[in-house]
């Protein structure tokens, strides 16, 4: 349960930090459960619907980006989502009646693990409004040099900006755009069980991991039910027909009930369209969209 005053802080900003919102018991869970699937990918040798690889992965040194949908990977993922600390958070932020539109394990690889750069969950996937945010739940300590997660406050307040490269959609911002000011950013450090919460219109990013720890953050990105989505960049409920849509979102379902009524709100959309060349991940999708890195200082 949150505090008026961090209600209004996040309305007001578009970003909150949280402490402390599982138990020692319950994260002690998720790490045990997140380093068997890092394990698990010593197998892999190139990206999959579960694990998006890094540069120099391999069996006797896992080096991922990214676990993918890992509320589908283990039910742990999901229970934490439905009957947490976190559930209380999405309560007292969007109200009742929520479902997830997506969930992401990043775990950037110690000594360079790749920057995710700047961008707003809102230009992947419009909604019809934007009652939408992201947690972002540290599974180790997060400080600044192993690549925090960066935002922009205020910034859900202003347009939705171009993450267009060469005509397609490539999943980040010009640094150059004039309506994108990174002297206004503030770095989001917490220690492990701390939750990040920004709404889907901030702008965010995060440079590379140059600690010798993982950065493991469990993100969980959720609508209000009456917020439909209109098109998804890279969204794997996009590709399922809508048999298995159905199935899926009633799944997905984290409070409340769904709303077969979608709200129609004036907000601001660009369609995520051409599509980008590589949707595997946002990892991907900017790394083959050619962007400009903000964090590349070599650059
Ligand atoms: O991992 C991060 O630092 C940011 C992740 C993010 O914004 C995303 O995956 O959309």
């Amino acid at each position: 349960m949150l505090s008026s005053e961090q209600i209004s802080f996040y309305h007001k900003n578009g970003y909150l930090m949280v402490e402390d919102v599982v138990t020692p018991e319950q994260l002690a869970k998720l790490q045990q459960i997140t380093h068997q699937l890092i394990n698990a990918s010593r197998n892999v040798n190139s990206s999959n619907d579960v694990y998006d690889l890094d540069e120099g992965h391999s069996a006797e040194n896992p080096r991922l980006t990214r676990i993918k949908l890992p509320h589908k990977q283990h039910p742990y993922f999901d229970e934490i989502l439905k009957h947490s600390g976190v559930t209380e958070v999405l309560r007292s932020l969007l109200g009742e009646d929520a479902v997830l539109i997506t969930s992401k394990l990043n775990t950037k690889a110690p000594g360079g693990g790749a920057a995710v750069e700047w961008h707003q969950d809102w230009a992947f996937y419009p909604h019809t409004n934007d009652d939408l945010l992201a947690f972002g739940l540290m599974l180790e300590d997060v400080d600044s040099d192993s690549g925090p997660l960066q935002v922009i406050p205020g910034s859900h307040r202003g347009p939705v900006l171009s993450h267009m490269h060469a005509g397609r959609f490539a999943g980040a911002v010009d640094p150059e755009d004039p309506d994108f000011d990174v002297s206004q950013a503030i770095t989001l450090e917490g220690k492990a069980g701390s939750m990040t919460v920004h709404h889907a219109r901030t702008l965010h990013g995060s440079g590379p991991n140059q600690s010798d720890r993982p950065r493991m953050i469990l993100f969980y990105e959720i609508a209000k039910a009456d917020a439909w989505p209109i098109l998804g960049a890279s969204s794997y409920i996009h590709a399922l027909g809508q048999e298995r849509f159905w199935d899926d979102l009633q799944d997905r379902l984290i409070i409340g009930a769904l709303s077969l009524e979608p709200r129609l709100e004036k907000v601001p959309v660009r369609m995520p369209l051409a599509p980008p060349l590589d949707s595997g991940s946002i990892f991907k999708t900017q790394k083959y969209g050619g962007v400009t890195s903000a964090f590349d200082k070599s650059k």
